[in-house]
């Protein structure tokens, strides 16, 4: 609501502004309304109630890792079980462990990441209360790899690219919390660092603060010394990573704690959602078997006791067994009378949207017109009631699967689930597919 207010407020406020541009004028009454109107936005913009979000602590991570290793049981697939149990098991000891810190160093080929790594180890001395502390430093050019890092240092040898700019929007989008490190100073002026620091800054206002952005020459090139008689060297120069690791120091004294929190969490429910996607499919496959089972026994069905119109869709194409069987397979059980509530859901929402007469015509001219090169011995009816029973069935299932975390989208009803379904299917090379399989599963008597 509040925010609706603002709105209303910010069109107002232009509305005058506006009023008083037209006229080439601004009258007092006019100025008057606008701060009054700005004075009433910024009251309620600071009455807006300020959700704090909570961190989950360490136990509650660990509830919500047993709920996954709940859902991992569920895994047909042995070996996938074993893999994320491993990971799960992985996760378990990691939430126990508050004395190693991970830091992820990512970076193209040859940015530095290994210079680095060498000049910071040994140098970053986290802040030590009781127990002794940890550092581990993970180098990849693979962000995936660096998935399970508490922090990450994103290196860069230069002006950023659109690519690299891409993976720390997505890392940002994770939540990650990182760190963009400059390397090799040495060999930029320091007007050309400026404006390299500026441009990055400039791409990452909305998500990286400006002292996230760190410079630093881990490996300088040596310098050539030459001396008047003629005599030259090469002279090492030593690494210059002291903002990095100040910066570093500052972050590990302070968000330690919640880093590791915050990184457990994420990692969790990743495993979480990998494991739900992997049962999914195992569910998925399931309800094809269920749903093809239903459509051609139906359509044998009707093609043995023809019927039409209402009655195809009130006696057979939607079938209340089905839906039991589905929700069953999913896990998700419902009663008889709620199959029977879904059903009758479906077979509305397919008369409102004249399902039942398109099927039939768009079947009926793919039989009559096309070149179809199956010997059709099926009746029309037969194939469109398979054919619904299989739109029903589909709908149903992507109906359950909003169960199924993670939920990106607000659930969708049932009715409009099974519009969305008849338009997907009713593709020419997908209806033919269908047909075809109608063909031989419907018309030829199995012997
Ligand atoms: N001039 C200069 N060269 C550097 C610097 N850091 C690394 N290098 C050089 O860049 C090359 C690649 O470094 P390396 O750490 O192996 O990069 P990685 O592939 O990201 O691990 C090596 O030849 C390093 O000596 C630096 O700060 N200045
Ligand atoms: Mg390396």
């Amino acid at each position: 609501m509040k925010a609706n207010w603002q709105l209303y407020g910010v069109a107002g406020l232009a509305a005058l502004v506006l009023l008083g541009q037209m006229g080439n004028f601004f009258h007092s009454w006019q100025l008057v309304a606008s701060l009054m109107l700005l004075a009433l936005l910024l009251l309620l913009w600071r009455r807006q109630p300020q959700v704090p979000v909570v961190p989950p602590t360490r136990a509650e991570i660990r509830e919500e890792l047993r709920n996954v290793e709940t859902v991992i049981t569920k895994i047909r697939s042995l070996s996938v079980q074993k893999q994320l149990q491993l990971q799960a098991s992985k996760l378990d000891s990691q939430i126990d462990n508050y004395t190693t810190f991970t830091i992820g160093v990512y970076g193209t080929k040859g940015v530095g990441k290994t210079a680095l790594v060498n000049s910071l180890k040994g140098l970053v001395k986290p802040a030590t209360m009781r127990e002794p502390r940890k550092l581990v430093f993970l180098e990849s050019r693979d962000l995936s790899a660096l998935q399970g890092a508490d922090l990450i240092l994103f290196v860069i040898d230069g002006i950023l690219k659109a690519a690299e700019y891409r993976e720390l929007l997505e890392l940002h989008k994770q939540q990650k919390r990182v760190l963009v490190i400059l390397n090799k100073a040495d060999i930029f002026l320091p007007s050309e660092i400026a404006i390299i620091k500026a441009d990055i800054g400039e791409h990452t206002a909305t998500f990286l603060a400006p002292q996230d952005i760190l410079v630093c020459a881990s490996a300088p090139s040596p310098i050539k010394v030459k001396q008047p008689d003629g005599k030259q060297w090469l002279e090492p120069v030593p690494a210059e990573v002291k903002g990095v690791k100040q910066r570093l120091e500052q972050i590990l004294a302070t968000e330690w704690d919640s880093l590791q929190v915050k990184n457990l969490q994420q990692q969790v429910e990743q495993l979480h959602n990998q494991a739900y996607q992997t049962l999914c499919q195992d569910y998925r496959r399931e309800g094809e078997k269920i749903i093809q089972k239903y459509q051609w026994i139906t359509g044998a069905t009707v093609f043995a006791n023809p019927l039409s119109g209402l009655d195809l869709l009130a006696n057979a194409a939607i079938n209340v067994q089905m839906l039991l069987e589905l929700s069953q397979a999913y896990d998700r059980p419902i009663t008889i009378t709620e199959a029977k509530e879904m059903a009758t859901i479906l077979a509305q929402a397919m008369l409102k949207l004249g399902i039942v007469e398109l099927a039939t015509t768009t079947i009926g001219n793919l039989i009559k017109f096309n070149t179809l090169t199956f010997a059709l011995g099926g009746s029309l009816q037969a194939f469109t009631a398979a054919y619904l029973t299989r739109v029903g069935g589909i709908s149903f299932m992507k109906y359950i699967e909003q169960e199924i975390p993670p939920a990106t989208t607000p659930p969708q009803p049932l009715e409009v689930l099974c519009e969305e379904t008849y338009r997907d299917m009713g593709s020419q090379p997908l209806l033919r597919a269908f047909l075809q399989e109608a063909s031989l599963q419907i018309a030829t008597p199995k012997g």
